[in-house]
């Protein structure tokens, strides 16, 4: 890793300095490295390593990063999301790989001192340093609804985001104005890229934010002094590609037509689908089905039967109701999605098909593993002994969607995701409980 670059980097030292000057043990150390790995095992520079150690000795060269976080319009969710831990050495450990040179909320200091430090450390890292925006910042009537030592935000943000490296919008908030911008938006909120739109930025929305994704995003950025791949709204993807629906634990009651009806019901204490009260996740990019929140199994919003709000996703949190139905746009559903069966020797009863799929799945699976092994081909899947022409290759790459698959059928506004097995869900999601935030 080539580290980070910073000139007067006598005093921030390496991680591990800090680590070896603050007494944590290495196992403590180590314990991260793999939180961060699963927290983020694929597109983060810094996990590609094979193993917690190989990891844990590239980041203990690296410099710590000088971080300034400011706070705007927020509630500080967003702070309290990445120091709140039932592991008390995870917020310990943040600030030791990080060097957090000014944060108004957990400082000391006030006043006066604190805007020396901040004018310190703005001076001793220009060019270098991180900053970090929590919380959206008011644009109408010049500003004037949020003043940070009798300027403007909007004066505070273009002064010391103009002399960063780089920064990272942590929240919904700072990333596209989040709840101080639903209607009837009496401030004019705004996210940090509205207003530096030309900056290196990393928006990491959430109400609050994932704080492994930050802190993924800060160490990849203090080691390699990239970040990581972006999507088209400078969300990381490791941590965005995939939307809540695809990994969610109650996808098994979605899939089998099983919905909460009303808080409370039968459905409800059974952890049945929260389609119907309207959860988002369908539509919301986020990973908080696989990471939850404080490291506690369960705690995140669909986890402990709220539906998601879609708190990640800029055209639906604090923008469509909280308990209007999503429409079905990316998936299709069951009976569509079960793969076709084919059968080159004309019928074969149900329990030989059972049967002989069992076998054919284990040696298809088998010869597989050993193509992507030993195969020198890129991207040849083919399975070792089956012939393309064979019809088990097309079950089981390339299932025929059949005609109505995909989302043709819900895009249309059809408000149950299900035509077939669906048949308790008498109420669209019309009838359901309305309100907005
Ligand atoms: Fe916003 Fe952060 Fe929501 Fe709160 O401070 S993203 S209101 S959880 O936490 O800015
Ligand atoms: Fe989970 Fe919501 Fe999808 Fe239901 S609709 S499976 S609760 S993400
Ligand atoms: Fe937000 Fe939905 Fe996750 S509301 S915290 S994206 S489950």
């Amino acid at each position: 890793m080539p580290g980070f670059q910073v000139s007067d980097s006598t005093d921030l030292g390496t991680i591990d300095d800090r680590l070896r000057a603050c007494g944590v043990s290495r196992r403590s150390f180590l314990q991260f490295c793999s939180s961060l790995m699963i927290a983020a095992p694929f597109g983060l520079a810094i996990t590609d390593m094979l193993t917690p150690e190989a990891v844990a000795e590239g980041l203990r060269q690296v410099i710590r990063p000088p971080v300034i976080w400011l706070a705007f319009q927020d509630c500080t969710g967003c702070t309290t999301a990445t120091l709140q831990s039932s592991h008390p050495d995870f917020a310990d450990l943040i600030l030791n790989v990080i060097s957090l040179e000014y944060h108004e909320t957990l400082m000391a200091a006030s006043g006066i001192q604190a805007r020396q430090v901040l004018d310190e450390a703005v001076q001793k890292y220009s060019g270098k340093y991180i900053l970090v925006v929590e919380g959206s910042i008011p644009t109408r009537d010049k500003g004037i609804y949020m003043k940070l030592a009798g300027r403007p935000a909007l004066d505070v943000l273009a002064d010391i985001g103009g002399k960063s490296a780089a920064i990272v919008a942590i929240g919904s908030c700072a990333s596209w104005g989040g709840i101080p911008s639903a209607d009837p938006d009496p401030t004019g909120a705004v996210g940090v890229v509205d207003l530096l739109p030309d900056k290196s930025i990393v928006n990491i929305p959430g109400c609050p934010p994932n704080p492994y994704t930050l802190l993924g995003v800060l160490l990849q950025f203090a080691a390699n002094g990239t970040f990581p791949e972006l999507d088209d709204q400078r969300r990381p993807k490791f941590a965005f590609d995939r939307d809540i629906h695809e990994h969610c634990p109650r996808r098994a009651h979605f899939d089998a037509g099983k919905f909460v009806k009303q808080f409370g019901d039968d459905g409800h204490r059974e952890g049945w689908c929260l389609y119907e009260m309207g959860c988002k996740g369908p539509d919301t990019h986020a990973g908080c089905s696989t990471r939850h929140f404080n490291d506690i199994p369960d705690v995140w919003p669909i986890g402990i039967g709220a539906p998601c709000i879609g708190c990640t996703e800029k055209s639906i949190a604090f923008r469509v109701p909280m308990f209007q139905v999503v429409q079905i746009h990316t998936i299709a559903a069951p009976p569509e999605t079960y793969a076709p069966i084919y059968s080159p020797q004309g019928k074969i009863s149900p329990i030989a098909t059972g049967l002989v799929g069992l076998a054919a799945g284990a040696l298809a699976g088998a010869g597989f593993v050993a193509s992507r092994k030993f195969s020198s081909i890129r991207d040849d899947e083919s399975v070792p002994g089956i012939t393309p022409s064979h019809g088990l290759e097309g079950s089981q790459h390339k299932p025929d969607p059949g005609p109505d698959a995909g989302s043709s059928k819900h895009a249309s506004g059809d408000k149950d995701p299900h035509d077939g097995p669906h048949e308790d869900s008498k109420n669209g999601p019309d009838n359901g409980p309305e309100a907005s935030i």
